[in-house]
């Protein structure tokens, strides 16, 4: 099984190369790499052309689009019969992997989201309102969809790929996780949820997402699961 790592990255400098690195490193046999640039303006983009040749690709975008929009372009290079999104930051553990994957390989699901609100494994104590804010918008998702996720805004979302065929991504930013949870609800798939450790980063060290990204968010949860 070829496992595709998708990772949309915008301005991450301070990070990316180690990022890489425990991508490489992560317990995976058969794996591709793929990089989406998103038109990054901080020094991210001279250190990708060095450690170009540590990856398989690296697409690059022409102007800023966002999350969802990187995603798309990165799904539609994937060649794996697995796709992961992988954040450029270093808030999710790539050594994780295998435990991410163990409910496709052994032919039970379809899509794994891995879940920062569920098991035993370390996370980094940061904002309360964010962690507020994230299960108001799970919990809301779960009442259209009628799936019992813990997380539904977590960066660790995992497809067979014949999955993602099936979908069209609309939403460019942070709208994408919402959207794309309610395409997935809507398919005849099997969804599992595996616990997942979390190093959350704070403003100071880079995080970006905003109160601006909560409302897109809380909007995408309407908008396609109510008008689609
Ligand atoms: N904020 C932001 N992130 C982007 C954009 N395009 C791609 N990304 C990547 O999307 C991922 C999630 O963004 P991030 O800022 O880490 O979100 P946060 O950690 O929840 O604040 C990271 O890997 C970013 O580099 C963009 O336009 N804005
Ligand atoms: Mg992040």
């Amino acid at each position: 099984m070829k496992l595709s790592i998708v990772i949309p990255c915008y301005n991450e400098v301070g990070t990316i190369r180690t990022l890489v690195d425990r991508v490489r490193s992560a317990p995976v046999q058969n794996k591709e790499i793929i990089i989406v640039d998103d038109c990054s303006i901080d020094g991210t983009r001279d250190i990708l052309r060095e450690i170009a040749p540590l990856v398989d690709r690296i697409i690059y975008h022409d102007a800023n689009q966002g999350k969802g929009a990187s995603l798309r372009t990165g799904f539609a290079a994937a060649t794996g019969d697995v796709v992961i999104v992988q954040d450029a930051d270093l808030e999710y553990d790539p050594a994780e992997y295998p435990r991410l994957l163990a409910p496709i390989e052994r032919g039970q699901a379809d899509v794994v989201f891995g879940s920062r609100f569920s098991g035993g494994d370390a996370h980094r104590v940061v904002y309360f309102w964010h962690m507020l804010g994230n299960k108001a918008l799970t919990l809301l998702s779960n009442m259209f969809t009628n799936l019992n996720l813990t997380d539904m805004e977590t960066c660790y979302k995992v497809f067979k790929r014949e999955v993602l065929q099936q979908i069209t991504i609309e939403e460019d930013r942070f709208g994408f996780e919402p959207e794309i949870t309610a395409k997935i609800a809507k398919l005849d798939v099997v969804i599992y949820e595996v616990g997942i450790s979390y190093h959350g980063r704070t403003y100071q060290e880079g995080k970006k997402i905003g109160w601006s990204d909560g409302l897109r968010a809380l909007y995408s949860v309407f908008k396609y699961n109510l008008f689609r």
